[in-house]
């Protein structure tokens, strides 16, 4: 029997120099019942990942690619993706890594919690059954308070709230004003999160393993981790009469920039 999300599920994998690991993940995504769709969303990598990810989608009409002229953050890359959902007419909008530590198996249980009637299913770490396997100490730490910090300081529900692995449904990503998400980079996730449970949407976890990396490097940085710090405490602060004026000219401008 046909999963009830056939050809309706739109996969966004951002990449950046991820030649290692694309060929493989994509085959992997493919395989999955119910013709799940991917789209790519290269920016120019050095490594050739773009012409890789073309390669593959000239010989299968279910694979996408969107090129971008350069490397414009991981946070913008997802909203570039869920235009494309969006404008396609997808019903099921996820984003994974391209590195698997996001397992293409498990986006199944994601689909199937989205179907049930939550409006966003995270891939949680934090949440019983979860697991991280192969990650240095220092990354779990980083990690695990960057998410107390978004419950204690943004009063934020979701036990892993900075994951990457995620299916939204189409309301969500219609209802949320993509234009007036502030972060391009990795806090985009924090931001994301923050917006959708103010806004009242219902956010189910269902435990994955995430797996460390094993081909290819990290893009994080300290920058990221010093913005994702800044982007909790603006988020804090939005209540205040100038932080919501710089929101709404932050959101003309974007969409001015569109
Ligand atoms: N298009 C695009 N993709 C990006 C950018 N930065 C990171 N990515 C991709 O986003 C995904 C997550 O990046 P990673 O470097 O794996 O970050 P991470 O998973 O938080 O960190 P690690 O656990 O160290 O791998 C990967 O598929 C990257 O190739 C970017 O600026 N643009
Ligand atoms: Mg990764």
């Amino acid at each position: 029997m046909s999963p009830s999300w056939q050809s309706q599920a739109l996969i966004i994998v951002p990449t950046y120099n991820e030649r290692e690991n694309l060929p493989r993940l994509l085959a992997q995504l493919r395989d999955l019942p119910g013709d799940v769709h991917v789209l790519v969303v290269d920016d120019n990598s050095p490594d050739g990942t773009g012409a890789i990810a073309d390669a593959v989608a000239a010989c299968d009409p279910g694979v996408h690619v969107l090129h971008r002229p350069g490397k414009l953050g991981l946070g913008t890359a997802y909203r570039a993706g869920f235009r494309y959902g969006l404008q396609h007419d997808f019903q099921y909008i996820c984003t994974m890594d391209a590195d698997f530590s996001h397992s293409p198996a498990s986006l199944l249980a994601l689909l199937d919690k989205a179907v049930e009637g939550y409006d966003l299913v995270i891939g949680s770490r934090y949440v019983p059954g979860g697991a991280i396997v192969g990650s240095p100490p220092l990354r779990k730490l980083i990690s695990y308070s960057a998410n107390w910090l978004a419950h204690t300081i943004l009063g934020i529900h979701t036990h892993d709230c900075t994951a990457g692995f995620r299916c939204y449904g189409r309301a969500v990503l219609e209802t949320i004003d993509l234009d007036s998400i502030f972060s391009s980079g990795y806090s985009f996730l924090i931001e994301m999160a923050f917006h959708i449970e103010q806004a009242g949407f219902r956010i189910g976890e269902v435990p994955i393993t995430f797996v460390n990396r094993t081909e290819g490097a990290s893009k994080i940085n300290k920058l990221e981790i010093v913005k994702a710090f800044y982007t909790l405490l603006r988020l804090r602060t939005s209540a205040l009469p100038w932080e919501r004026m710089m929101a709404a000219y932050h959101s003309r401008s974007m969409k001015l920039k569109d």
